[in-house]
């Protein structure tokens, strides 16, 4: 039997103050906007939304919930199903490697409070979004990159692995035959994970991982582990998570940009369009070779997705259902 947790936008629970008070503000600037006004609406809560095909990630981030854990736990465990995960290359272990045939996996995870952990560069530890939120935790810094974030992952006991598979060793082998280094669009079914999840109290928490770009140079660093770039959550008002060239993503700090679109007023969908036409409308952007998406979620249980190329997905894990879901697209006509 399917549970469900409807809050309707007047209860008095905690959240039903958070929405209304939301409401409040998404529709006074709404009216000074023009924009359509959001209408109060009723949240199933729990939900959890990820980029890509990712229903194992989004499943176990529902049971999380579902159980009663944060928003947090959620983002984390669902990640970490991905990173474990050696059919998909571009996470975790079996991620593809630089051009040297290093894995370096980089990663965040920001809470309800706006606190915030990652690291860049990580090697030869599996879970990094466990990583980064341990230095979010038990630190009283943001970011840990190379050695140190292995070492770290080590102290807090975190076990050292190979995580270049015998498959990846064969892609990168394939690779090297030809060297060539150009970002390649939607090259896996699933990709980079962002997972972004509200839980029964409507607060919201993100997590991001990724092995970055296959065969990057050697000390490339993507948005993924940038806060505000790959990952933003303003618990007031919503998150936004990205994917795609790391390095158009944070040349317009595209998911702070999208979190606060939503601020004043527009959609998640409006605002990860939005996002995406400040980079295809750069003079001289060469958006035909490369690809982003984001995926944003409001307060208020709204959600958005939209990429440049087509083939972009979400996958939504609501009311008992997973979904995938294709995201709209600036290209039409590819
Ligand atoms: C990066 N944004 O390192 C990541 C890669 C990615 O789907 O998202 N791939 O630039």
């Amino acid at each position: 039997m399917k549970r469900r947790s409807f809050i309707k936008n007047a209860s008095l629970t905690g959240i039903g103050l958070a929405v209304t008070t939301n409401l409040t503000n998404c529709t006074e600037k709404n009216v000074e906007d023009k924009n359509t006004p959001i209408a109060p609406s009723e949240i199933a809560l729990p939900m959890v939304i990820a980029t890509w095909n990712v229903p194992n990630a989004t499943t176990k981030a529902w049971e999380i919930l579902q159980s009663g854990k944060s928003a947090l736990d959620a983002v984390e465990q669902g990640c970490m199903v991905e990173e474990a995960d050696i059919t998909n290359s571009s996470v975790g272990k079996a991620g593809l490697p630089d051009r040297d045939g290093n894995v370096t996996l980089d990663a965040c995870i920001m809470n309800k409070h706006g606190d915030c952990g990652s690291v860049v560069y990580l090697q030869n530890i599996t879970h990094a979004v466990s990583v980064a939120r341990k230095v979010m935790e038990e630190t009283p810094h943001v970011m840990l990159a190379g050695k140190g974030a292995e070492e770290f992952a080590v102290s807090i006991g975190l076990e050292r692995e190979n995580l270049l598979t015998e498959s990846s060793k064969k892609a990168w082998s394939a690779w090297k035959i030809k060297s060539e280094y150009k970002p390649i669009i939607n090259i896996e079914n699933h990709d980079t994970i962002g997972m972004l999840a509200i839980d029964k109290n409507g607060d919201i928490s993100g997590a991001c991982t990724t092995s970055g770009l296959a065969f990057k140079m050697g000390g490339r660093v993507g948005d993924s582990p940038i806060i505000g770039s790959g990952l933003f959550v303003d618990n007031e008002i919503g998150a936004a998570v990205a994917t795609g060239l790391g390095e158009e993503v944070v040349k317009t700090v595209g998911s702070f940009l999208v979190v606060e679109l939503m601020r004043q007023g527009k959609s998640p969908q409006e605002a990860c369009e939005e996002a995406i036409k400040r980079i295809v409308n750069k003079p001289e952007s060469n958006h035909e070779n490369f690809q982003v998406g984001y995926i944003a979620i409001n307060k208020n249980g709204e959600t958005g997705s939209y990429s440049i190329h087509k083939d972009f997905s979400m996958t939504k894990y609501q009311d008992g259902a997973n979904e995938n879901i294709q995201a709209e697209f600036y290209l039409k006509k590819k």
